[in-house]
């Protein structure tokens, strides 16, 4: 197990002088001067409204930003007690590096609680820091996900796999797997530092992903806690969104195998307890270029179409090809068909050696297909408002890949048989 810290030297001396903390406030960062400050002021003044008595500690870790990120940090204002630490982790760098060190600095100062909160956030409200921090001092929840109502078009690694692939296996219903703001106990922070992972993707954007499947997995008392709305900078899918698809989707895939036998055992899934008020708000929109996910989409069957034609089921890889033919207005790609390309995808990266493909290029392989399932999600949810949107197309997309688990099962061992497993 790799034991080196995470926090430099000199941050670690600063925190040794602090020396105790009830609440870590973590703020990861990486280039966020425009709005680091607005999250800064706010949770601090969520921290001094909402848990008076507690002794606050505010820890950014930063990437190495080349603007003014932590110099914002350190020049905003804070009222008395919140104390203020700002560093450059060490380690691989990612955001879930930032967040080792974040874990790091919480239980090098006895903090009973530890959340984390983006750098890019503009809808955080003082609330935000008592919807996360109350669930673990007041009721023992070790794990407090993020409910907040996204935009149509933000979320699409959530929506289309992260959400209904984690409640398909693991039976447990937890609408923002991915969410970026989030509280943890001591106890499950010290579980996650203790994993021999942080030379993998959970150092970069597969971190949330692994902190969800680990806390559901090993026995984590866990809730969601309703933020209201999530307004952030945003990121075109067509655009951006690359690196992090085959973060999170190859940590999703790795540890599937980790939990192989828990997960082939449960059939359903269960609604996970909601803390806080339901508002209804309608998100700020976020603009997509669903004629660039089509292209990428169409670009990938070019250059892919044998990895495609390996990993995919025979019926499942012609059902793909004929999508290649659809116009740019009239596009589509059926929920059912989407669940059983995942599926593939999953079986194959567990059967990546007997296939004779790379596991990085199974996930790689997938990134496409992920394009075009967004974009006919895009067109499919022209005319709703969120609320439908949520239930249309995300509600019954999850219980399509529960429905499907069959299938997942057959592909798993089917391979084995083929192959002889591995
Ligand atoms: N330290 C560090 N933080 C990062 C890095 N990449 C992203 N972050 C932080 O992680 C948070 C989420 O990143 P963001 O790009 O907004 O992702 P998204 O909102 O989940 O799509 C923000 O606070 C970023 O500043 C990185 O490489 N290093
Ligand atoms: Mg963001």
């Amino acid at each position: 197990m790799c034991m080196e810290s995470a926090i430099p030297d000199d941050a670690r001396r600063q925190l040794d002088q602090i020396c105790l903390a009830d609440v870590v406030v973590g703020i990861p960062s990486f280039n966020n001067g425009d709005t680091i400050g607005h999250v800064v002021r706010t949770v601090a003044e969520g921290v001094v409204k909402h848990f008076p008595d507690l002794r606050p500690v505010i820890v950014n870790s930063d990437g190495g930003s080349s603007d003014d990120t932590r110099h914002v940090v350190l020049e905003t204002e804070v009222p008395s007690p919140v104390e203020k630490v700002s560093f450059a982790y060490q380690g691989i760098p990612g955001k879930g590096s930032a967040l080792r060190a974040v874990f790091e600095a919480a239980n090098r100062l006895g903090a009973q609680a530890c959340i984390v909160v983006d750098s890019d956030l503009r809808s955080i409200t003082p609330e935000w820091i008592e919807l996360l921090a109350a669930p673990i001092v007041n009721e023992g929840y070790d794990f407090v996900a993020p409910l907040y109502l996204r935009h149509k078009h933000d979320g699409t690694i959530t929506n289309n796999i992260a959400y209904p692939v984690t409640r398909a296996l693991y039976g447990q219903r937890i609408r923002q797997p991915i969410g970026g703001d989030f509280g943890v106990s001591t106890e499950l922070s010290a579980r996650y530092l203790a994993s021999d992972v942080w030379h993998s993707d959970v150092a970069r954007f597969g971190i949330d992903i692994f902190m969800t499947t680990v806390a559901i997995n090993e026995g984590f008392n866990i809730c969601q806690s309703r933020l209201g709305a999530k307004i952030h900078d945003v990121k075109d899918p067509a655009a951006t969104l690359g690196p992090m698809f085959v973060q999170v989707v190859g940590t999703l895939f790795a540890l599937m195998e980790t939990y192989a036998a828990r997960w082939q055992a449960i059939e359903g899934s269960q609604p996970t307890p909601v803390y806080g008020k339901l508002e209804a708000i309608e998100p700020e929109p976020v603009a997509v270029t669903l004629r660039a996910m089509v292209d990428k989409f169409r670009a990938g069957a070019q250059r892919l179409y044998p990895l495609w034609g390996r990993v995919l089921a025979p019926e499942v890889f012609d059902e793909v090809m004929n999508l290649i033919k659809l116009g740019y207005d009239e596009f589509f790609f059926p929920i059912d068909l989407w669940a059983r390309v995942v599926y593939d995808f999953a079986a194959s990266y567990h059967h990546a050696r007997s296939l004779g493909v790379e596991r990085n290029e199974v996930v790689e392989g997938l990134s496409p297909l992920y394009y075009g399932r967004t974009a006919a999600m895009v067109a499919d949810a022209r005319d709703m408002n969120t609320l439908q949107f949520e239930q249309s197309i995300v509600e019954s997309q999850a219980q399509t890949f529960e429905a499907r688990k069959p299938y997942l099962l057959e592909r798993w061992q089917e391979v084995d048989q083929c192959f002889g497993g591995q």
